[in-house]
């Protein structure tokens, strides 16, 4: 079959019966989840310490993979291949983050004859690069920040881009994402020790001092939209997540549909995206990550993999993105259309940290009393459960609280109250700061942007 986006595809189906879960802890418990209610057997890896984790108890086989740490586990490629293999999976999902957007991991789980749940090499790769993704949003008919039209390799060039957008400017890493090498630069006079700066900060962070620049917009939310693109050219968007409430680039609370938006606006962004998809030729869920700002949208990033707030999407929508993942990694197409995809619930994710709540540092530890919340709209991703002592080697998130509602209003009641209904003993959680969020006049009225929490915070304490 041919393409507009040029490719040539070919029509392979693959009914799954087997995945190997490349991952650990609440996600790689979604997506075993996803697997078992479609029929699908699943194989998890752990590491030495993971033995006892829920997302082990719950896959049909495991296979230990490596010692405690990521980089002998969870990211180490040939023990990953070997299971998948010697386990006999037909595909390897790898769920967010360790493995997920490695392309050159994607590369070789194809190259072994298996099914790697997600898009292609090419496209995680291209995404990757900060500054070929821009370049590719500006093809492709996507909003982009104003800025350099590519790489910025002399501070005569910097000079000359920052005073064509105007000043203050934002320097960027290509390697970049998360927040990390990036600098604000006020006027010419910063210019040359600002780029100096970033281009270590850059070296020493990704191994890649190229640098771009874009106008810096001092008070954006965060917007991003999912697609769902499967092998027969079918691109949908299933609307928008706002993920503005964060500290340190480390979300705390998401929610869709964003305050901000009205269905028209949403329509309109939703079908540049989706035109943009499809020339792209893209495969799988993606997130399309804006900055909104007096109410113009501007692309900044591409994450080519499940995201960890995705349930508020499938809570907005009632579609199970893991689900369509495994189907169209399989080769089958999207069942919907866009006009099929009705955004009629309001939901709010909190993402709960084991943490000092003052400090905010990592408390990992035993848990001995665990009582979830229950009660309609609420849903908890979380691999606890009484007796599991959390490991410290990995990220510190433990639970996900994914609470749904008719309206806004609704969602926040119900998110308080499930909030205090949640019992980790004796573990410190940053579940007080959650409720501190939801009382806030400010959040209450929507009227938020990607800086309000650290300001709150600061103002309060
Ligand atoms: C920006 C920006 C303002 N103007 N770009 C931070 C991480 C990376 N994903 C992009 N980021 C930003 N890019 C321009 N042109 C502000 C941020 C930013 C931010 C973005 C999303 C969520 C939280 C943020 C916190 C600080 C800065």
């Amino acid at each position: 079959m041919l393409f507009a986006g040029g490719g040539v595809r070919t029509s392979g189906m693959k009914q799954i019966k087997k995945v190997l879960i490349a991952n650990r802890g609440e996600i790689a418990l979604r997506i075993n989840r996803a697997c078992h209610d479609m029929g699908i057997e699943t194989v998890a890896v752990h590491s030495k310490i993971d033995e006892s984790a829920m997302h082990v108890r719950l896959a049909d086989a495991a296979v230990c993979i490596g010692p405690n740490e990521s980089a002998k586990s969870y990211l180490n490629q040939p023990a990953i291949l070997m299971a998948a293999l010697m386990s006999g999976t037909d595909a390897v999902h790898p769920g967010v983050g360790f493995l997920a957007e490695d392309a050159g991991f994607a590369q070789k789980v194809a190259s072994h004859g298996l099914i790697f749940v997600g898009p292609s090499p090419e496209h995680i790769r291209m995404m990757g690069d900060k500054v070929e993704a821009r370049a590719k949003a500006v093809e492709l008919g996507l909003p982009v920040v104003p800025g350099s039209d590519g790489v910025i390799k002399t501070v005569e060039e910097a000079k000359r881009v920052a005073a064509e957008v105007g000043y203050p400017v934002l320097m960027k890493a290509a390697g970049g994402g998360g927040g990390r090498g990036m600098r604000v630069i006020e006027n010419a006079g910063d210019v040359a020790d600002s780029m100096k700066a970033c281009q270590v900060e850059a070296l020493a962070a990704f191994g890649d001092d190229t640098v771009f620049i874009e106008k810096y917009l001092s008070h954006p939310r965060h917007i991003e939209f999912q697609i769902l693109a499967d092998s027969h050219g079918n691109v949908i968007h299933l609307g928008e997540r706002d993920c503005s409430i964060q500290r340190r680039h480390q979300k705390i609370i998401e929610e869709g549909p964003s305050i901000v938006l009205t269905p028209e606006k949403r329509n309109k962004i939703g079908g540049i995206i989706v035109d943009a998809l499809k020339k792209l030729g893209y495969l799988g869920a993606g997130t399309l990550e804006f900055l909104y700002q007096d109410g113009e949208f501007y692309f900044i990033e591409m994450n080519t993999r499940l995201q960890v707030e995705h349930p508020v999407t499938e809570s907005i929508t009632g579609i199970d993105i893991v689900r369509h993942q495994l189907r169209i990694a399989g080769g089958e197409s999207l069942p919907y259309r866009q006009e099929h995809v009705r955004i009629e619930k309001h939901c709010i994710e909190c993402r709960i940290n084991a943490e000092d709540p003052i400090s905010l540092v990592p408390r990992p530890g035993k848990v001995t009393d665990y009582l979830a919340p229950g009660g309609i709209g609420v849903r908890v991703d979380s691999a606890l459960y009484a007796g599991y002592s959390v490991p410290p080697y990995y990220d510190n998130l433990v639970a996900k609280l994914v609470i749904t509602g008719r309206t806004r209003e609704q969602c926040i009641a119900r998110t308080r109250r499930a909030l205090k209904e949640y019992f980790i003993g004796p573990l410190q959680t940053n579940i007080p700061l959650h409720l501190r969020i939801l009382e806030q006049p400010e959040f209450i009225s929507g009227d938020y942007n990607i800086h309000w929490l650290e300001r709150m915070l600061e103002r309060q304490s």
